[in-house]
């Protein structure tokens, strides 16, 4: 070959290595591992919505219905589901899910295959039907439908046999296909276990992965209603994954991705699997109050905006969706105080994201894929989610710096993945140019759908947010500065075995005040200095002033009972044993190693005392060992001769570890005595944060 035909054919290889590589460059990223499908993205970019409780519990006080309680108590006098609707509309949310049937079995629609619904209610002369007063609401409002059908059915007598799965299907057929478009169905984890079955009043148990036979029920579903998302905690993997907790939050690091197969610990929901082969991503699901149907000791435990708030940036804000509770009261309306804080959250976030800084920057990245236009910068912060900034294949490590040009003051940082092609993300940091010194102010793990990281108000003229590392190149389609205004949160009030009064701020900026008279707190209050002696039955009320802006946080309220300073527990050598007794609600003391259920707590309360109830507080360790789920209450006056008073069940203690109240006709004794007939692992062993009694 002579030289010129060689130089020719170089040139030609040449120009096809550059065009090839080029306009691989610039070819869009290809997908990176397990990807949304239509209906989860539809689902991610809802964000937040509710859930509404209201079943025969909510007549009866109870948390879990035991499957016998009379029909004839459902009859809400002012029920309006349009009431709910316009409620969650005005907070920002996105749609509804319902508890159709909840454990006990009673359904909220007239069922054709069972009695137990309201179609033997004295609501509207059984001619009443709740869903469907839902599903016209919803409508009207222009919210989603959800529905919540339990798999335990505590009245069903089929319940535990084959011929239960036909039936719970029939339902979940009458329910997605005469309600119109639902977008989420809810499968809760808690099955099996005590309940009435039609009269047989016995202990039934299943076999979770196998009993529901879940994948030909996930095939019916998606027939019936083909944009619907499936979540489900147990069994077959579905679309949506519970995070481990009812208390609102999911971990800082979040994949949406989990493994099709095999056991789901703690861990995993929580914070995912990052190498997971399928993608099913967290929603966060928490109630306005502590419990999930209405009780109306409650009504003074509504969360308070600065709660919700970071409920808010522990959910949505750690890639997540919230799902909030409204308990519904008994009269069928939700109540005044949680819609107020609804409200109050949705005007906060309001507040907090009213401007984004970005807008009017500039932006520049180390690195953009082939250097086009189309995944330059500018794509992360022209407020389109469909476009975004990203990096050549095999840049993991990129930085994208925001110019205000001026000094500017902001407190959060917000990021946000195009998953449409994969959660790729591992780790990032965000520094800011301050007075001419870059320096780091946050840094997180992944990002998914949305990151939003708080942190103390800075004033800078620039931003740079650096990937450290990621799965494969970097995608972002939106990053957000804010400059929130500052939420001051309640402060807690605990109170020891002496009687010894602490009130802890969250911060040690602010100013405590507090009342002993059961008024709100004012400024003008009683200054809370240090630890205060008190006596006997009490309500401390008190808040946080922060003296910079003189913002002050909504009221903390704590009711006490009896003196406890007198109280001995009996039969325990452990001095560590009066962590039951402390009112701290972190510390717990676990019956010794070698305990074997039944476990006995005894306690002398140093004289007689008119009883009317005990309390229980578990350990606060999240599926941690040892919390009591069936107990016996006994009671003394000579620690010798003991009687039965109460027996049950701590219903849903695992997933929402409270205080457990039982209340019982007044008494006197000078010696109670818990029992721990089972615990939530099936284990030996058992655990205390507190315990406490209720007086007359
Ligand atoms: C739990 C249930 O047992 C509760 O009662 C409640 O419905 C909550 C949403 O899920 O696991």
């Amino acid at each position: 070959m002579n030289s010129m035909i060689k130089l020719f054919l170089c040139g030609i290889f040449f120009s096809i290595c550059t065009i090839g590589s080029s306009y691989a460059q610039i070819n869009a990223p290809a997908p990176y591992g397990p990807v949304p499908t239509a209906n989860q993205m539809r689902w991610q970019e809802m964000e937040y919505y509710a859930f509404v409780h209201f079943s025969l519990n909510t007549y009866t006080d109870q948390s879990w219905g035991y499957g016998n309680e009379d029909i004839k108590l459902f009859n809400p006098q002012k029920l309006d589901c349009r009431q709910w609707a316009r409620i969650c509309k005005q907070a920002g949310m996105k749609g509804i899910i319902i508890t159709a049937k909840h454990h006990s079995g009673f359904c909220l629609w007239p069922s054709k295959y069972t009695e137990y619904s309201v179609k033997n209610a004295p609501w509207k002369n059984g001619k009443g039907d709740v869903v469907h007063e839902m599903a016209d609401a919803c409508k009207e409002y222009g919210l989603k439908l959800g529905i919540y059908l339990s798999p335990w059915d505590r009245n069903h007598l089929d319940y535990g046999k084959p011929e239960y799965i036909t039936y719970f299907r029939n339902q979940l057929t009458e329910l997605l296909t005469n309600y119109g478009p639902i977008f989420e169905v809810w499968f809760d984890g808690a099955n099996g276990g005590t309940g009435y079955y039609g009269g047989a009043n016995e202990n039934r148990k299943i076999d979770r992965t196998t009993y529901y036979d879940w994948s030909n029920t996930y095939k019916m579903i998606r027939k019936l209603q083909p944009n619907i998302v499936i979540w489900n905690d147990g069994g077959d993997r579905a679309d949506l994954r519970w995070v481990g907790t009812e208390g609102g939050w999911v971990g800082e690091t979040n994949w949406s991705l989990l493994n099709a197969t095999g056991e789901v610990p703690f861990e995993m929901l929580h914070h995912g699997v990052e190498n997971g082969d399928s993608w099913v991503p967290a929603e966060v699901n928490t109630s306005i109050r502590p419990e999930w149907f209405y009780h109306p000791g409650e009504d003074t435990k509504v969360k308070t905006v600065p709660q919700l708030m970071d409920t808010y940036y522990n959910s949505i804000g750690r890639n997540g969706t919230l799902l909030l509770n409204f308990p519904i009261m008994p009269n069928g309306l939700i109540h005044p105080n949680d819609e107020k804080a609804a409200l109050g959250l949705a005007k906060a976030v309001k507040e907090a994201f009213a401007v984004n800084l970005v807008a009017k920057s500039k932006a520049t990245t180390s690195n953009v894929r082939g250097k086009s236009k189309q995944f330059d910068a500018a794509n992360a912060i022209d407020n389109n989610k469909e476009t975004y900034w990203a990096t050549d294949d095999g840049v993991a490590n990129a930085s994208l710096t925001i110019d205000f040009g001026k000094p500017t003051r902001f407190n959060r940082f917000l990021a946000q993945e195009y998953i449409r092609l994969g959660q790729r993300v591992k780790g990032f940091t965000v520094e800011a140019l301050i007075d001419g010194k870059w320096k780091e102010i946050t840094k997180g793990t992944t990002i998914g759908y949305k990151r939003i990281l708080r942190f103390p108000t800075v004033k800078a003229t620039q931003v740079r947010f650096t990937i450290t590392d990621s799965k494969a190149c970097p995608l972002i389609s939106n990053i957000g500065i804010y400059n929130a205004p500052q939420l001051l949160a309640s402060p807690s009030i605990i109170r020891n075995q002496t009687g010894e009064i602490k009130i802890i701020p969250v911060d040690e900026e602010s100013v405590i005040y507090y009342t002993l008279d059961g008024c709100t707190p004012t400024a003008k209050s009683k200054k809370y200095t240090k630890p205060f002696q008190t006596e006997g039955k009490l309500e401390v009320r008190a808040i946080a002033v922060d003296p910079a802006s003189n913002k002050i946080s909504p009221a903390a309220h704590e009711k006490f009972g009896i003196s406890r300073k007198d109280w001995k527990i009996i039969g325990i050598e452990d001095e560590k044993v009066y962590a039951v007794l402390d009112g701290d609600p972190h510390s717990a003391w676990h019956q010794p190693k070698e305990t074997k259920l039944p476990a006995d707590l005894v306690l002398d309360l140093g004289k007689e005392e008119s009883l009317t109830g005990f309390r229980y507080f578990p350990d606060q360790t999240p599926w941690g060992p040892g919390i009591i789920t069936h107990y016996q209450f006994y009671v003394s006056n000579d620690n010798k001769e003991w009687k039965l008073i109460d027996e049950g069940e701590f219903a849903n203690i695992k997933n929402n570890p409270l205080w457990q109240t039982k209340k019982f006709a007044t008494l006197k004794a000078r010696y109670i005595k818990l029992r721990a007939l089972r615990n939530s692992d099936g284990s030996n062993e058992i655990g205390y944060a507190e315990m406490d009694v209720i007086t007359n």
